[in-house]
């Protein structure tokens, strides 16, 4: 049995949700209070964060991590390509997610230069997609999971325009068309 450690408005958290749902796995959701964390939360991760996901009686935190074992344990359908260095370019995206996280929050703080910053980053995943349909290579996977709460959060809630990045705004139409994305879709508009 599957137990997801979650919070709705958690965009790591949503990374782990839309990789279970590509992947067909039924899992329970327990809700963490972000504004009040149970004192349990950190016997489950000593950093207090959600994600974290329980198989039985293994315990993991860490959105990226956690969707690695996903990819293991469940390994249909596939979320990162067959060829190596294909998927070693997934996993520097993941790896180097930060350099969009860090202009994403600095805008929610309101810091200047944040927006042009967040940008940046923006026009260099669409600059990615110039030579391929998901940020993960030829199909949706673990790389486009990462991405995409950001982002979605970025136009519902930071106002910001994708318009100047046509092929990630194309990303980010065809990928909403897939339920798991949807759903996250959703979450979102009920926050
Ligand atoms: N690196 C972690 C980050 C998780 C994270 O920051 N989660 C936030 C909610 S979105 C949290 O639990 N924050 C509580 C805190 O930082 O104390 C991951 O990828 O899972």
């Amino acid at each position: 049995m599957l137990t997801l450690y979650d919070a709705d408005r958690c965009p790591y958290c949503a990374r782990t949700r839309i990789v279970l749902a590509e992947k067909g796995l039924d899992y329970e959701t327990v809700v963490v209070d972000l504004d009040d964390r149970p004192a349990w939360i950190y016997e489950k991760n000593p950093l207090g964060r959600v994600p974290v996901l329980e198989e039985d009686d293994f315990v993991l935190p860490e959105s990226a991590v956690i969707n690695e074992y996903l990819e293991e344990r469940y390994p249909a359908p596939a979320l990162l390509p067959e060829d190596p260095a294909a998927r070693a370019e997934a996993r520097l995206l993941v790896e180097r997610f930060d350099r969009l996280s860090r202009p994403y929050y600095a805008l929610r703080r309101g810091d200047e230069g944040a927006r042009a910053e967040l940008g940046a980053q923006l026009a260099g995943l669409d600059s990615i997609l110039a030579g391929r349909a998901f940020l993960t290579g030829r199909e949706f996977g673990l790389a486009d999971s990462a991405y995409l709460p950001w982002i979605l959060r970025a136009r519902e809630s930071l106002g910001v325009d994708l318009d100047p990045y046509p092929l990630l705004a194309d990303w980010v139409g065809r990928v909403s068309e897939r339920p798991s994305v949807a759903a996250e879709l959703e979450v979102l508009a009920a926050l």
